[in-house]
């Protein structure tokens, strides 16, 4: 037995007007209430310390890096990472990075149970569009304010526990699986901010979302033989709705936890990463079953072609 205590510490909306300092308050209630489960790890969303930004438009480059971290841990949450570090627990957020080179990734870092930084991951599937788009009953400009991540889907060792990260949207594309799957992975975390509504069609339905959402981390999970752990930033961002729908899965692709609403919220599972190994060692042993010969498309080509 190889067991991690893992929470997800789902969050509720953060305002425009909420600072760093307001919101990593509110990161530290969360931390002492997986502390009280006995925790050792806790994953929060993707841009955790701050509101879903990229639904605004901006030209000023000065009022866009305003939402950018230029380093981490910094003053607002040396807290986190003291807290952390007080009650042995790694924890794993998503922040918007500005490198000392100018460069603009929507990224998440790792630590192990001490405070220190043992990984980090850049976004790499940035959805939405670059410019103003009418037709959209909102915006989604990740593509405007993110560069692609340059780190790939990298892999940890943090104490004993082999754990990958990808953030939102990258959850919905089997590669981003496949690709930590292929170093044996046994715990992908990720964090997302999904919108409620579908800017482009408002009649889709927030179960269906949700729906989505569960089938591309539990599908992720089983083919993969991993736990995964799927953290939202929850509720209406100044009157912009996001979706909750926290799990945490097991290799087999369970749901063995999830929260019920859609505010600040900490769910714990107790994961023995031994489990992994059946499938890793039958069905999903890649090594005997894997064709490769016939997945050249898989990264020769981006789009449909015949
Ligand atoms: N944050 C993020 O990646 N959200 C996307 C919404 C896509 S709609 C343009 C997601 O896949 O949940």
């Amino acid at each position: 037995m190889r067991e991690r205590v893992i929470g997800a510490a789902q969050m509720g909306p953060i305002q425009k007007s909420d600072s760093r300092e307001a919101v990593v308050s509110r990161m530290l209630a969360l931390l002492d209430r997986a502390a009280a489960q006995g925790c050792d790890l806790v994953v929060y969303p993707e841009l955790a310390l701050t509101t879903f930004f990229p639904r605004w438009y901006m030209e000023d480059q000065a009022e866009i890096d305003g939402w950018f971290e230029r380093e981490m841990p910094n003053a607002a949450t040396r807290p986190l990472f003291d807290r952390a570090r007080e009650h042995g627990i790694a924890i794993s957020f998503g922040y918007a990075e500005l490198t000392p080179e100018g460069h603009h990734f929507n990224t998440s870092i790792l630590t192990d149970r001490q405070g220190n930084i043992v990984g980090k991951y850049r976004k790499v599937h940035l959805p939405g569009h670059v410019e103003y788009d009418a037709a959209r009953d909102f915006q989604h400009l990740e593509k405007r304010y993110f560069e692609p991540g340059d780190l790939g889907f990298e892999t940890f060792d943090n104490e004993g526990t082999l754990m990958g990260m990808c953030i939102c949207n990258d959850r919905r594309w089997p590669e981003t699986w496949r690709v930590m799957g292929l170093q044996g992975v046994e715990l992908v975390m990720l964090g997302y901010n999904t919108p409620s509504v579908n800017s482009q069609n408002r009649g889709e339905g927030l179960s269906k979302r949700l729906y989505h959402s569960e089938l591309s981390v539990t599908a992720g999970a089983y083919q993969n033989a991993t736990w995964a752990v799927a953290v939202a930033k929850a509720g209406v961002e100044d009157g912009f709705p996001l979706m909750g729908g926290t799990i945490i899965v097991d290799p087999d692709g369970f749901v063995v936890a999830r929260t019920t609403g859609e505010g600040d919220e900490l769910i714990a599972a107790h994961c023995d990463m031994e489990r992994c190994q059946f499938g890793k060692t039958t069905i999903f042993d890649f090594a005997r079953h894997r064709r490769v010969e016939h997945y050249g498309r898989i990264t020769s080509q981006t789009g449909v072609e015949r």
